[in-house]
């Protein structure tokens, strides 16, 4: 059975299906997306051109690569580089390049629940910057986060890219930051990817691609059923449907059943019953502006000490101060 931990429960997909299309507003988790086939349709997702979050953070970190160096150890000159879900490793390589070259005296710990993404960015990491100080944990945020703690003899930043903070629910995003800010020290630093409220027409370009990758990228949530729960999902019963909401700033993935149906999960003896036009809610990428971003500081206690944009202010990562 496949299981995956979020915070400090452990879900496996079975309850998490059960649970999630068993609600009168039918639903289920963003984690599910990531089996080996969504790990390859989301890097896709990351090179096409539609999807601006990935080329903006790089730009970012190209651009601003010295002045957050210079931030950060204008008042310390050793300290950990702790990120949550590195990914590929990609943008952040940016950063550690330069920090290395530098002659910065850090250490990089690479957080992640899967021990497989620990070991590729190991690897990567090892290959483009040998002389890198790298000790992955294996492990979810906030136990890393304690374990840091617990051993610690020097400030840390915490790095949580990409706008994953934007796959929460708004009230979920500020417990997660108020209890990572909890674990911080004074002088520690949080630095978080937004992305932004922008045209919305680009955001829903974004997230509804001409080359139909992020259609796939959806659908394999069915597949990944069919596969693991021996259910009989019919991809072309569905359709693929993303929203956004200018006021609010979210944008709403949904699969949406094409007509009344019944769909069996067979390995966890379940039927569940579609009414036509009846979706599934399966992602949420929330887009934020600075006065959220402020709020959401605030309320955990952290001062914002700098934001850094792209050129054309579609993304912002925030450096936030304990
Ligand atoms: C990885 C959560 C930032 O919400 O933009 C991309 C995931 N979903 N296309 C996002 C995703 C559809 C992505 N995050």
């Amino acid at each position: 059975m496949t299981t995956t931990t979020t915070e400090n429960i452990s879900f496996s997909v079975a309850d998490a299906v059960k649970d999630g299309l068993s609600k009168k507003e039918k639903t289920l988790p963003s984690w599910l997306f990531y089996d080996a086939e969504g790990d390859r349709l989301f890097q896709k997702i990351m090179n096409m051109p539609e999807y601006y979050l990935t080329n903006c953070e790089y730009d970012i970190f190209q651009k601003y690569k010295n002045d957050i160096l210079n931030l950060i150890t204008k008042e310390t000159n050793k300290f950990s580089l702790i990120e949550f879900g590195a990914g590929d490793g990609l943008k952040t390589e940016i950063l550690l390049k330069h920090f290395v070259e530098n002659d910065t005296n850090f250490s990089y710990k690479p957080v992640d629940i899967s021990e497989n993404v620990i070991q590729l960015l190991q690897n990567r990491m090892q290959k483009s910057i040998p002389d890198l100080d790298i000790t992955p944990i294996n492990k979810e945020y906030f136990s890393a986060l304690d374990e840091f703690n617990e051993a610690r003899t020097n400030p840390c930043i915490v790095l949580f890219m990409g706008g994953n903070i934007g796959n929460f629910e708004m009230e979920d995003a500020q417990s997660f930051v108020n209890k990572i800010a909890a674990k911080l020290r004074t002088g520690d630093r949080f630095i978080l990817g937004f992305d932004l409220k922008k045209d919305p027409q680009m955001i829903l370009d974004a997230y509804n691609d001409a080359g139909g990758i992020t259609r796939q990228f959806n659908m394999n949530l069915l597949k990944r059923m069919n596969n693991e729960l021996n259910a009989d999902f019919d991809s072309s019963a569905f359709k693929h449907f993303p929203t956004y909401d200018p006021q609010t700033g979210t944008t709403k993935s949904f699969l949406i059943s094409q007509k009344k149906q019944e769909v069996n999960l067979n390995a966890i003896d379940t039927i569940i019953s579609f009414d036509k036009w009846e979706p599934i809610h399966v992602e949420i990428s929330q887009k934020f502006d600075s006065e959220m971003i402020n709020e959401m500081a605030t309320k955990a206690g952290l001062s914002v000490e700098k934001y850094f944009y792209d050129d054309q202010e579609y993304f912002t990562d925030v450096v936030m101060r304990k």
